[in-house]
């Protein structure tokens, strides 16, 4: 079955993101499977997907050029190719050399060049357009993520009847960043495209309407932005969650609870276990961190004989030159702290590499005692949801970032500024020597928080959103089955 193919049945809600669900993976005998890739966008969209006969749109992570749609466990995946030089310009370039800076408060200096957007441009058209064949007439289309910000107008364009939603996963910046941008105008454009813009955090969502006002002068109100052509968009805010009972049953099952015991077996059973779990990335904050921990060590306030820091770092985009420097600037901190500090059998931090399965990550989270969260600048950070979903005991401390997203809604955390590493350091003492009784009633809100708010209804507040943003469509999509 082709995508051309006038035969082939169009889906009801088709999901537009850079990358597909799923992994391509080449068996030793030559054949390829697909294996799934356990993001929680997948476990939120998934039932939805189900119930309206929905497609996937999104890159299948290598460069063969003509990878035709198929159906992996009843979801309609449609890959999109991009050539080794697209790889290079539209997906390490634009999106990760420019956008991804730029967006996170410039934390790394963002690069501006041509040719990185003329590939931006015709990577989206690109994925406009295969969203153009695959959604049924009057369907409901929804784009994810900075990599594909046109799409909404491109996508209008060719197909006015559609309903288009976007949702950004990352942060949106100030007016006086963004406007650095060469190309300010035509992104705010392409995502007045859609008929809903959403954001994780109410402060994103203001800057976006205010640029809209300034930069392209269309009249706004509120979350509200009115076009000249009598059409509106709408912004808000939409904070992202994770599969909270899932991963509580996960976090309960008995080779979990086993796992988390042989962790802190494996580590010697010391009073504190501190974890860090991040993408390898400068906004996560992982260097300061991890100098702020062994400040506290070298100062005495902790010793190696009674606390670790585990800290895992899965490398990721290591083709482009920061994070290269990155991760070579943080491997080096790490020996020079376990040298320095570290006494046989007990380094001053567990540093790790791998990607885990989810088992794996559960375990670790119940093992920790304190669970370290100090990104820079971060859209939400699923890992602070993520630990708080384990602690079914209502125990453990979260010390988190107040530049992460999910700071607005993890009030009861220990919060702290990371570029302040004193602050931090205190926070961290503060978490480590809390009473037991504070840590419970700051998880048991955190716990609530999270439980009352999970992935699912956050895509389905969005979907209600978008279905009632358009009131001359008369096609609503069917809800999800509660499972
Ligand atoms: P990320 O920047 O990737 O996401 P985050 O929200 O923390 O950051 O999500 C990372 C995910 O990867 C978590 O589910 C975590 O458990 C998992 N993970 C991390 N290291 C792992 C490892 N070694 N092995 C296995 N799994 C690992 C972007 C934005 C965020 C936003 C999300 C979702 O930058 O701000 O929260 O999208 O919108």
């Amino acid at each position: 079955m082709t995508r051309s193919d006038p035969e082939q049945p169009k889906a009801e809600l088709v999901i537009v993101s850079n990358r597909l669900p799923v992994d391509r993976v080449v068996n030793p005998d030559g054949s390829i499977d697909w294996r799934r890739s356990p993001g929680g966008l997948v476990t939120a969209l998934e039932p939805v997907m189900r119930a309206n006969d929905g497609a996937w749109i999104g890159w299948s992570g290598g460069t063969d050029p003509d990878l035709e749609p198929f159906v992996d466990d009843g979801l309609s995946l449609v890959p999109v190719a991009l050539s080794s030089q697209e790889v290079e310009e539209f997906y390490e370039g634009f999106s990760n050399g420019t956008l991804w800076p730029l967006y996170h408060d410039v934390v790394a200096k963002p690069e501006f060049h041509r040719e990185w957007w003329d590939s931006y441009v015709t990577v989206n058209r690109r994925f406009a357009e295969a969203a153009a064949e695959t959604a049924a007439e009057s369907a409901t289309v929804w784009v994810h993520d900075y990599q594909m910000q046109l799409v909404p107008a491109m996508l209008r364009e060719m197909r006015p009847d559609l309903r288009i939603g976007f949702f950004l996963h990352i942060p949106f910046p100030p007016a006086e960043l963004f406007q650095q941008l060469p190309w300010r105008r035509q992104l705010l454009e392409g995502l007045l495209g859609a008929d809903v813009v959403g954001f994780q955090r109410p402060g994103a969502s203001q800057n976006f309407v205010r640029l809209v006002r300034q930069r392209v002068g269309h009249k706004t109100h509120r979350d509200m932005v009115y076009l000249p052509d009598g059409r509106t968009v709408q912004a808000g805010a939409f904070p992202i969650s994770i599969d909270v009972e899932g991963l509580e049953q996960l976090a309960r099952s008995e080779p979990v609870q086993q796992r988390a015991k042989e962790i802190r077996e494996q580590l010697d059973n010391p009073k504190y276990i501190l974890l860090g779990v991040d993408r390898l990335d400068y906004t996560k904050g992982i260097y300061a961190r991890l100098r702020g921990y062994s400040e506290l060590i070298a100062e005495g306030r902790l010793s190696v004989e009674d606390a670790v820091f585990v800290q895992v770092a899965t490398p990721s985009r290591e083709r482009v030159e920061q994070y290269r420097v990155l991760r070579d600037d943080i491997d080096r901190l790490v020996g020079r702290i376990n040298g320095d500090l570290g006494r046989i059998g007990r380094p001053a931090i567990s540093y790790l590499h791998s990607s885990y399965p989810r088992e794996e990550m559960a375990a670790l989270f119940r093992a920790a005692d304190v669970m370290v969260v100090t990104p820079l600048r971060d859209g939400m950070n699923l890992v602070a949801k993520e630990y708080v979903a384990c602690r079914y005991e209502s125990d453990g401390a979260l010390v988190l970032s107040e530049f992460a997203g999910a700071a607005d809604e993890l009030r009861q955390a220990f919060l702290i500024n990371p570029y302040d590493i004193n602050g931090m350091k205190a926070s961290i003492m503060q978490a480590i020597n809390a009473d037991p009784k504070d840590l419970s009633k700051r998880m048991k809100a955190m716990r609530k928080t999270i439980s009352e708010h999970d992935v699912k209804d956050w895509a389905s507040s969005f979907l209600k959103v978008l279905s009632e943003a358009r009131p001359m469509h008369h096609k609503q999509l069917r809800p999800a089955r509660r499972t």
